[in-house]
């Protein structure tokens, strides 16, 4: 007893500590979800701006929605199927329950990332479409582990000789089990239900792997909305999702410690109403047959902005969805069967989606404005002709740095350079990080030699203690943040982060550096080609053309956008590279066969062989 009360101060702050380290990130969240400034570092002051105008953005609401109608089907679904599993395993006449309990418990052991890569095979080899039907599927499959596991433990403290006694009294076995067996084991099936809601409104991984054009859910849309910037709308966001999953959980855990159904039901209705928020304010959701372009483009490629002038102009909603890298495109497109009507793919991957027959020849007649563009940027090999793609925007790819800190640079030596270390962001990206590294010994980067590869792999691998984060999609928030003082990017996001920070320079190494030029398509599988066609137009027009190069950075392949546009913009050299850098930029090419190869050196730098 003594003893006890000895330990009790340790052990009591010990237990604060560990809730501490756990809760400390989320309280910051919470509390800078009703800060005043867009700054995520520094309080303001308080507000609720930012839940207002979270209930007001249509995406949010329209994600939100998903979610719900995802979670609900999945939670009748699996609640159903998970019970009677159940029954079968505690009451059936079984073989061997003890490996079938095991099966059953299997995906929540297996690795998210492999439940959904194999979801996402099986999906493709049965030529389902990826939308809702594909993410509820998903979700019922791993969330009937949890409800076998929760409503079994439940029917292992009822007493089978009731249900026996009903049998005895006369009732069949449907009578039986909805007089005894239900309500004997209703807490836990409520519990369970609950419990698959919540599991099902947070997933991220499967349904990232399994969501197609218009099914995204919320936690897909927060994560792009943090691609392009953690803001206070995300903090608010993710607080009313913490808030109500706390409370379901909440709700669950009453009932399986036996409260009475009436005393769970306050947290989880309230748990549900904070869902349910979007829905009773502002507008209401988008409305039913309206017409929709799905989109699917680079992350930073296009201000909402314009896309707003399109929808406008056409009556129609513009989906949008974004990816970091070429090969994140490529895997979704060869997938098959996907919805989206415009994609963007840089040079190499048409050529790979042309000989794949996987885009649709385009209208010429249908887009006017294609006279506005640069023929020094047309009818290249990787389309003859421009049949099946537009050039969107241009650019280079570089070293972003800031110079107060690094000084001048001007070489790929940098990012090798040990004074650097845990300072260094690259980009996550085969073809560029190994294409920097050829470079680096001034070889070209479409190099298919092995040796070469080799070389640039070993270079790759000595770099790695030094490189902070391998990552494509924010490597120019991670600048201005002074995350990293060096970065691997790309000359647009590189040219803007210097209009908060002058400090920041983009530079194209002397050893050379990659060109890119991204296009616009239209796959075989898009629903509305013709609106396609209206959208890829739209881009090309001279006013529009120039608000992209204005809002986004990247150069603009138009000519009749250039005279629109500030001496600021026209003279960054970022922006317009002058004659001297385009000399020693290549462009990046579809090498075939060694692309495995390539890949490969790749996966074995970034799992650090
Ligand atoms: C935009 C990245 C530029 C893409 N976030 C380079 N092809």
């Amino acid at each position: 007893m003594a003893e006890e009360t000895r330990r009790a101060p340790v052990l009591g702050s010990l237990t604060i500590l560990v809730y501490l380290f756990l809760y400390a990130p989320i309280l910051v969240l919470v509390v800078f979800s009703f800060n005043q400034s867009r700054m995520t570092a520094e309080w303001k002051g308080f507000t609720l701006d930012w839940y207002g105008r979270l209930l007001a953005s249509p995406q949010i609401r329209l994600s939100l929605r998903n979610s719900l109608l995802v979670a609900g089907v999945t939670t009748v679904v699996a609640t159903v199927i998970g019970t009677a599993a159940a029954l079968a395993l505690a009451r059936g006449r079984l073989r061997r329950p003890g490996s079938l309990m095991a099966l059953i418990a299997l995906p929540i052991v297996v690795p998210e990332i492999v439940l959904a890569s194999s979801l996402l095979l099986f999906f493709a080899a049965l030529g389902l479409r990826l939308g809702f039907l594909t993410v509820i599927l998903a979700h019922v499959a791993f969330c009937v582990s949890y409800v076998v596991v929760v409503v079994r433990a439940r029917l292992s403290g009822l007493d089978p000789s009731l249900e026996e006694a009903a049998a005895d009294l006369g009732a069949g076995p449907w009578r039986a089990f909805f007089k005894v067996t239900l309500p004997g084991i209703a807490p836990g099936v409520l519990s369970a239900a609950l419990l698959v809601f919540a599991l099902s409104i947070d997933d991220y991984v499967v349904t990232s792997f399994v969501a197609g054009v218009g099914s995204t859910t919320l936690p897909i849309q927060i994560y792009s909305m943090v691609r392009s910037g953690i803001t206070p709308e995300i903090n608010a966001v993710s607080t009313l999702l913490l808030v109500a999953t706390a409370l379901l959980l909440l709700a669950a855990h009453q009932l399986e410690r036996g409260a009475r159904a009436r005393v769970a039901a306050a947290p989880a209705v309230l748990g549900l109403m904070v869902l349910g928020a979007p829905f009773v304010t502002g507008t209401g959701a988008a409305p039913r047959g309206e017409r929709v372009l799905n989109v699917f483009i680079w992350s930073n490629y296009i201000a909402p902005e314009t896309l707003r002038k399109f929808e406008q102009r056409h009556g129609v909603r513009v989906n949008v969805d974004l990816y970091d890298s070429n090969e994140a495109l490529l895997a979704k497109i060869q997938a098959g069967n996907t919805a989206y009507d415009v994609i963007c793919p840089s040079n190499y991957p048409i050529q790979i989606l042309l000989a794949q027959g996987l885009l649709l020849p385009l209208d010429h007649s249908a887009l006017p404005h294609r006279s506005n563009l640069d023929p020094a940027l047309l009818d290249k090999s990787y389309d003859p002709g421009n049949r099946y793609s537009m050039p969107y925007v241009w650019g280079t790819c570089g070293i972003g740095f800031d110079r107060r800190r690094t000084g001048p640079v001007d070489s790929w030596d940098v990012l090798w350079d040990a004074r650097w270390k845990g300072r260094i962001l690259m980009l996550d990206d085969a073809r560029e990080t190994l294409g920097a590294a050829l470079k680096r010994r001034g070889r070209s980067l479409n190099a298919t030699n092995e040796d070469w590869l080799r070389d640039a792999q070993r270079q790759l691998l000595d770099q790695k203690p030094l490189v902070k984060v391998y990552d494509s999609g924010s490597f120019d928030a991670a600048l201005l943040s002074g995350d990293v003082w060096l970065a691997q990017g790309w000359s647009g996001q590189l040219a803007k982060v210097r209009d908060e920070n002058p400090n920041l320079e983009y530079v194209v190494p002397k050893e050379g550096g990659s060109l890119f030029v991204d296009s616009l398509a239209i796959p075989k599988s898009a629903p509305h080609p013709e609106l396609a066609h209206a959208f890829i137009d739209f881009t090309m027009e001279a006013e529009i053309a120039a608000e992209i190069c204005r809002t986004m950075h990247y150069s603009t392949p138009n000519l009749a956008a250039v005279p629109l546009l500030p001496p600021s913009i026209t003279g960054n050299p970022a922006i317009f590279p002058p004659p001297d850098v385009l000399r020693r930029v290549e462009l990046i090419e579809d090498i075939g066969e060694a692309t495995v190869l390539y890949d490969r050196l790749w996966t074995e730098i970034k799992a650090g062989r």
